[in-house]
């Protein structure tokens, strides 16, 4: 069917301006699946940040020290306020929050599959901070980048937090790289858990990627998933040695010519596996959500009384 004459010219209008550089904000007009796109991805990353607050909320009561109980609560607030940072951006496009969460709680909507994993040990947090974290950063800084403003600018600010929450799990990485040899082999099991599903978190291949190609057109991806995947590792491998410790793939090499760390192949059927609901935690982390849903309730009910009660005084005032 022909595109109508006046949306063909909001769209060659609305694409001149993302090939110009500028950025679209929630008033502009955008074609319909640019906001789709856009309020997916920005609702699983919202989820993400959500839900993953439990894996490394599983450890606050557990910290070694109060030193560490401190920075671990600041980091899972930090969490919860990107969280909350990005359903604000999603609402800019039409969608309001509770409609988000009940995606999420009926198992519509996807949030990252690294948050499906569990958190054995002190050193897993560690390695979550330096690896999760630091994964994040990659796809994140070039996010800031993305064409749509409110998202954009949400990014900036994540960033800023994440890259301190990825020098604290490196230093407390470090402190264990350090320490007894049992400290070590913590480390070591730790890195080995989370090296594959880290990669993950970059998505499919771009073989494999049906909404890169409208993504990267649009410009709210500015790089794939595997030329973030491998930046990553290129970034991180370096941070390994200095740790001394083993990433866990016998394929891992550097090209010299190229200088990129080649790595060996992921398992997909992994990975699907804990998009279709088959991770060791994916059942674990829904119903953590639902019942904080549901003990949530009453403080859902008092907000709306409150605020309809002042709106109320207001119109008897304005009377
Ligand atoms: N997990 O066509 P593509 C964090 C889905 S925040 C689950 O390549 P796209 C901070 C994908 O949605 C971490 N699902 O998709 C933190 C799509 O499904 P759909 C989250 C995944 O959008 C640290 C399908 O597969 N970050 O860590 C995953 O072009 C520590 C096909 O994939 C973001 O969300 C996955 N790993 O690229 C918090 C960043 N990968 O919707 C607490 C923003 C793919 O068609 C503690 N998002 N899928 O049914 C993005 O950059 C992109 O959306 C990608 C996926 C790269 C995740």
């Amino acid at each position: 069917m022909p595109v109508p004459t006046e949306e063909a010219a909001l769209l060659a209008a609305f694409e001149a301006r993302i090939a110009a550089g500028e950025s679209i904000e929630p008033k502009d007009w955008m074609p319909e699946r640019y906001r789709k796109q856009l309020t997916r991805m920005m609702s699983q990353h919202a989820h993400s940040e959500i839900v993953g607050m439990l894996p490394e909320g599983n450890w606050i009561t557990r910290a070694p020290s109060l030193r560490r109980k401190l920075s671990l609560l600041a980091k899972v607030q930090d969490e919860a306020g990107h969280g909350l940072y990005i359903y604000c951006g999603t609402e800019t496009l039409g969608v309001d929050r509770q409609e988000l969460t009940e995606q999420l709680l009926d198992g519509r909507a996807k949030y990252s599959s690294i948050f499906n994993y569990p958190t054995l040990t002190w050193a897993d947090v560690g390695v979550i901070g330096w690896l999760v974290d630091g994964a994040a950063i990659v796809n994140q800084t070039v996010l800031a980048k993305a064409s749509y403003g409110p998202y954009a600018r949400a990014m900036v600010r994540i960033c800023k937090e994440e890259n301190f929450h990825k020098r604290q799990g490196y230093e407390v990485c470090m402190v264990l790289s350090k320490g007894t040899p049992a400290q070590k082999a913590m480390l070591q099991d730790a890195v080995n858990r989370f090296w594959w599903p880290s990669l993950m978190m970059f998505g499919p291949s771009d073989t494999n990627s049906p909404n890169s190609a409208e993504l990267l057109k649009w410009r709210v991806k500015r790089k794939t998933n595997d030329e973030l995947r491998q930046r990553f590792v290129n970034l991180t491998v370096p941070q390994a040695i200095a740790l001394g410790i083993t990433i866990p793939d016998p394929d891992l090499k550097l090209n010299e010519a190229t200088g990129d760390w080649e790595f060996g192949e992921i398992d997909w059927s992994e990975f699907h596996a804990v998009l279709k609901g088959e991770g060791p935690c994916n059942h674990e982390r829904m119903a953590a959500r639902q019942a904080a849903h549901k003990e949530g309730e009453w403080v859902r009910a008092a907000a709306t009384a409150y605020a309809e009660k002042q709106k109320a005084r207001q119109a008897t005032a304005a009377a």
